[in-house]
């Protein structure tokens, strides 16, 4: 009897700023519902949170590093199953990324979109902010990953990782596999609270009150982001007929209850927005709270947290390593 070999996958989170409900639905929520039948690599890719100079407290990134990896465990990630770690503990990550920005067209950089709008955060623009993609698409090819489950916002940079790998296979040979996007049905975009025409982000949550639901939040500020979230001064909750508030509520109900919309559409018609906020508050913190929990237990055991990190770190090399000196066989290097 022949086993499959399970699809490979690679995804990560930043450790910027506090995760909040978009990278909960977008991202680790997805990852732990299809952990079972996959091989997997997740990452705390803290080497791409420096990017925009400034934005981030040097003193508590390496805490956050913890924070959120406890969060992945918390979310229900195994750490027996699945190979966890944070990316600066493995520096094959920056050596690939040398040789890949090499293969990598200046012009290919330009396009991205989160550069574009990153970079009018700021006055001077750092290199890392130009070239974190490619950062991005190291630590996804140095896995042979073949599915990046990511949500809708990444789409452009895991585009342009299959590229930068197809770009540099045609020049040096059969050297990476081309991993693909896997984009959720539902949360794959959640939009802030306080401007539904604005993806959830960290960046902006963090100087922002009632832009996002943070996981660790405390149920009062949960009441008061949400309880306050922009709606308008209809009574529709039809999601074809919603405006972008209130369908940005109906699909966060939708995505955190697993019911459907007709049942969604039957339970909110001819109510105000006021039920909705609450129902919609209930499920939020019914999810989170039990992440909260194992959360807190997790960062009280730190010993077993930086342990089982180490060892996810020595997996993660020993991969890695023989991708990277694919690579440096296939161009020369070395
Ligand atoms: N609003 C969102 N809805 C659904 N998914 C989202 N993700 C991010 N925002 C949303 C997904 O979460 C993962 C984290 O990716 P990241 O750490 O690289 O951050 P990001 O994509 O740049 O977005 P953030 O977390 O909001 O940070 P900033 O403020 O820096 O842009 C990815 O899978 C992402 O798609």
């Amino acid at each position: 009897m022949t086993i499959k070999k399970k699809p490979k996958v690679f995804s990560g989170i930043q450790p910027s700023h506090a995760l909040h409900l978009g990278n909960y639905l977008g991202a680790l929520k997805p990852w732990v519902e299809s952990q079972n039948e996959t091989d997997n690599v997740f990452c705390v890719v803290d080497l791409h949170s420096p990017t925009l100079l400034g934005d981030i407290d040097p003193k508590i990134l390496a805490e956050n590093s913890r924070s959120v990896a406890a969060l992945y465990f918390a979310a229900g990630i195994d750490p027996e199953e699945n190979i966890v770690f944070i990316q600066s503990h493995v520096p094959e990550h920056t050596e690939a990324t040398w040789i890949l920005s090499c293969a990598t067209p200046l012009g290919w950089l330009n396009r991205m979109t989160q550069f574009k709008s990153k970079s009018q955060l700021v006055e001077s623009v750092g290199t890392g902010l130009l070239t974190y993609p490619v950062l991005m698409a190291a630590d996804i090819l140095l896995y042979d990953t073949n599915r990046v489950p990511v949500g809708d916002d990444q789409r452009q940079h895991v585009e342009l990782t299959r590229d930068i790998a197809m770009r540099f296979n045609n020049l040096f040979g059969d050297v990476f596999t081309i991993p693909e996007a896997v984009i959720p049905k539902l949360g794959a975009r959640v939009m802030s609270f306080d401007e539904p025409e604005t993806k959830m982000s960290k960046s902006i949550a963090r100087s922002k009150a009632g832009h996002a639901v943070n996981l660790l939040d405390s149920e009062k500020q949960m009441k008061k982001t949400i309880m306050s979230a922009v709606t308008d001064s209809e009574r529709e909750t039809r999601f074809e007929h919603a405006s972008k508030g209130v369908y940005n509520l109906l699909s966060l109900y939708q995505t955190l209850s697993g019911e459907s919309k007709e049942s969604i559409e039957a339970k909110f018609d001819g109510q105000g927005y006021g039920f909705l906020k609450k129902e919609l508050l209930g499920i939020v913190i019914e999810s989170l709270a039990p992440v909260q929990k194992r959360y807190a237990e997790i960062m009280d055991d730190r010993a077993e947290l930086e342990r089982i990190l180490a060892n996810g770190a020595q997996k993660a090399k020993e991969r890695a390593s023989v991708t990277l000196q694919r690579m440096k066989n296939a161009t020369g290097v070395g």
